[in-house]
């Protein structure tokens, strides 16, 4: 039985229900404000290059977009250098009722992770940039940890396949004493590559990460989701990672679209006790929603596991 069960409306966000002209909806976060839900979502334009649009939902299932984009390349000052390409995939952890955001930043100088909050979700205002390049995929755990803010990231080094760090910062823009914590297992749905998704999601029995996991094949990669569960007290930690994906591109529009063969995640929330929404990019071209029992999700990772170093 499918783990994930996918909502009978999807796609829930395309780039026709968009007020300006764009070409892909996805990959999005999601967020709690003041009786909604903030939807952040990625959009390319027609020269191919992201920018971030925002829509709202008092259900978390209808969303409708602003007339204009949140967040685009800056123009002027630092910022300017390093979102020349563009800006992508943004991740949302709301401490203390400050929302900020990390977004992947794209130049002739590579992608790096910039850093921005907002408190109103009208005005956002950039804080840093968080890494060099190349990183992407990077969320913030939603609390702190002996004075630390903590985060799980991806560089993108020469080292591959690409996998999952942990890092520490006492002040969310200086990060370091970083260790590798979670790698691809071979022959395995996550073999070429992965991925942090959404931000970590608190439950019971541990902080559950949904991630991605991408597999080659003759006809191009495949981008699945899966989970991996950490300790509460120490997120270095990982207690289990599910063995099975949890959501693998299946209908038309995750099949077919600006990339192929893609579910992504960049926003998750816990509905309950008991049920965790996910939102998903589909085919890089439209935004989906689905939910899973937490249980089955710590089931997965308890009881069919795989080691989170790989190495079977
Ligand atoms: O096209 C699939 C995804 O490819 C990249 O993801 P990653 O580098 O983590 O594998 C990103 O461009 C992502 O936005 C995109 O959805």
């Amino acid at each position: 039985m499918a783990i994930v069960k996918r909502y009978s409306g999807n796609p829930i966000l395309t780039p026709r229900d968009i007020p300006y002209e764009v070409a892909t909806v996805h990959n999005a976060a999601v967020t709690q404000f003041d009786g909604e839900y903030i939807m952040l979502f990625r959009s390319h334009q027609l020269n191919g290059r992201s920018i971030l649009g925002l829509a709202r939902s008092a259900d978390a299932l209808n969303f409708k977009a602003e007339n204009h984009p949140f967040l685009v390349p800056a123009k002027k000052g630092e910022a300017a250098v390093y979102e020349e390409y563009g800006v992508e995939d943004p991740r949302i952890t709301c401490i203390d009722n400050v929302y900020y955001i990390t977004y992947s930043a794209y130049s002739r100088h590579g992608v790096r992770i910039g850093l921005a909050k907002t408190t109103d979700w009208k005005k956002v205002e950039r804080i840093s940039f968080i890494t060099q390049a190349d990183y992407r995929n990077v969320v913030i755990f939603p609390e702190m940890f002996n004075g630390n803010y903590i985060r799980l990231d991806r560089p993108h080094s020469e080292i591959s396949p690409w996998s999952i760090w942990i890092s520490y910062s006492p002040d969310l823009i200086h990060w370091g004493n970083s260790k590798l914590i979670m790698k691809p297992e071979k022959y395995h749905w996550d073999e070429m590559k992965i991925g942090p998704g959404a931000p970590p999601i608190n439950t019971k029995a541990g902080w559950l990460h949904i991630y991605h996991g991408v597999f080659p094949t003759m006809d191009g990669s495949v981008y699945r989701l899966g989970v991996a569960l950490h300790d509460l007290s120490d997120p270095s930690k990982i207690i289990g990672v599910g063995d099975e994906w949890i959501l693998q591109p299946e209908e038309p529009y995750e099949r077919t679209g600006y990339v192929h063969n893609v579910v992504f995640t960049c926003g998750a929330i816990k509905l309950n006790d008991s049920v965790v929404r996910i939102y998903w990019g589909a085919a890089d071209s439209v935004m989906c929603v689905g939910d899973a029992n937490i249980d089955d999700l710590v089931d997965l990772c308890l009881n069919k596991s795989r080691h989170p170093m790989g190495g079977t």
